[in-house]
């Protein structure tokens, strides 16, 4: 099985992506597995609702052949579960929990909810020592409003309302329809987290799902990284672990996506495969040191500057003219309690203003007036949350400190996938002030 191996067909999706996605653009994959496109311009961090044209890309495997009129979701795991459900169509054969297009999108309630995707490996370029396989800046993470079935009503439908628990006893795995050499997409959530806000989603930005973000259905799991929103939904199966190897009926491999990759570790290190942890928050297992190798859960603190641009020329007004520097801020399921920006590189800050829409799981905006001479400056973005998480300046040199050196004070630490990279250094914006003319 070669499911390290290069994908040649990737090519042409990538580039049948970006003509239906002017605003993206491709990211270099020193693997050449995966079809990856990225917001194209740092402008699109300028704006809270990423449009379709701008969103990132990023799957593994072969899309799969889709007819949406036979597509199904199957809900499995359900035997040692509650006998009463009321699944729609086939909600009486115990044996074929299995749920139609048509029983998602009118046997429930519709929802629509806003979520910041972002790509665990966002930032992933910016690691030196540089690691394997896509080389992102920061270009993949989008906001959408994306429509769908609350997973809560399909669970309750099927007899499982386990109030959210602390334990994580219990888990959904999600499977994707695609594939490669026999290997299927599976990920695990705690179900509390699928109970509390995760949907089920066909329509994103008002319109269907694009084939590309998982047409006919997708998970969605607000504020958590995007390989936790597994496309073209196929299967769902509740279960008391996570997702290990051989734990599914299917053949090939299936345990990777959540016991190996997607994991924060040092060089060298493989993770240990856990069945549950009782903490998913991602930082806080990466600070505690509870898990020994975080899963990449919920993102991490985070904002971007979205305008100016980097190596934009900016003209005064007049004399005393303002400038807006204007962003985005998140921090996966917890909210951000304020943004800092400075002008001088990080040695001094000023208190931005966070606004605009609100929702749990979504990026807000930020801005800031600024009112500067004539010069060249560099600009950066800080935030901090509600749980008293902040950015750290810089990602380690895993050559000069040690993983729990970084760790403890409060670098961020270079890892092996380079995964969850939340510093503001890398993504900072060089700009030119002109005098008015
Ligand atoms: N079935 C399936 N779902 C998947 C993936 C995949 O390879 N297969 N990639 C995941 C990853 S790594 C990311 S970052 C997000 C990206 O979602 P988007 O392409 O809609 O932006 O999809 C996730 N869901
Ligand atoms: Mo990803």
């Amino acid at each position: 099985m070669s499911t390290d191996g290069e994908r040649p067909q990737r090519h042409e999706e990538i580039n049948a992506i970006l003509e239906r996605k002017p605003g993206t653009r491709e990211t270099r994959d020193e693997a050449n597995r995966y079809t990856v496109v990225g917001a194209a311009s740092r402008r699109t961090y300028a704006n809270w609702l990423t449009s379709i044209e701008e969103h990132f890309v990023c799957h593994r495997n072969e899309m799969p052949e889709i007819d949406a009129e036979s597509w199904s979701v199957s809900l499995t795991g359900l035997d040692d579960l509650n006998d009463a459900s009321d699944l729609g169509d086939a909600g009486d054969d115990a044996e074929e929990r299995s749920l139609s297009m048509h029983a998602i999108r009118e046997d429930f309630p519709t929802v629509a909810i806003a979520h910041t995707m972002e790509c665990a490996g966002n930032g992933r370029g910016q690691h030196d020592p540089e690691t394997s396989s896509v080389q992102w800046g920061c270009e993949a993470v989008g906001t959408a409003m994306w429509t769908g079935t609350p997973l809560r009503s399909i669970l309750r439908a099927a007899g499982i309302e386990a109030a959210p628990n602390e334990a994580n006893d219990r888990w959904l795995t999600a499977i994707g329809g695609d594939s490669i050499d026999e290997e299927v997409f599976a990920r695990s959530i705690p179900l509390s987290k699928a109970l509390e806000d995760s949907i089920l989603a066909y329509g994103m930005n008002g319109g269907p799902l694009p084939d590309e973000h998982g047409y006919p259905v997708r998970l969605i799991v607000p504020g958590w990284y995007g390989v936790n929103n597994v496309k073209w939904l196929e299967e769902l199966q509740v279960t008391e672990a996570m997702v290990t190897e051989g734990a599914l009926d299917r053949p090939g491999s299936h345990a990777r996506w959540q016991q190996a990759d997607y994991r924060m570790h040092p060089a060298g290190s493989e993770p240990a495969v856990h069945e549950t942890i009782a903490e998913t928050d991602t930082e806080a297992q990466l600070r505690s040191g509870e898990v020994d190798h975080p899963y990449t859960f919920d993102a991490m603190v985070m904002s971007l500057i979205g305008s100016p641009e980097p190596d934009e020329r900016v003209e005064l007004r007049s004399a005393n003219a303002s400038i807006e520097v204007l962003g985005v801020t998140w921090s996966g399921d917890d909210a951000v309690e304020g943004v800092a920006v400075s002008t001088d590189g990080g040695d001094t800050w000023s208190d931005a203003e966070v606004f605009g829409p609100d929702y749990a799981g979504a990026w807000r905006l930020f801005r800031y007036g600024w009112t500067p001479d004539p010069g060249s400056y560099t600009l950066c973005s800080r935030a901090s949350d509600e749980e008293g998480r902040t950015q750290p300046a810089r990602i380690s040199d895993p050559d000069e400190e040690e993983w729990t050196e970084a760790v403890e004070s409060g670098t961020f630490p270079w890892n092996e996938g380079g995964y969850a990279a939340n510093a503001y250094l890398p993504n900072a914006v060089d700009v030119t002030v002109a005098a008015p003319e």
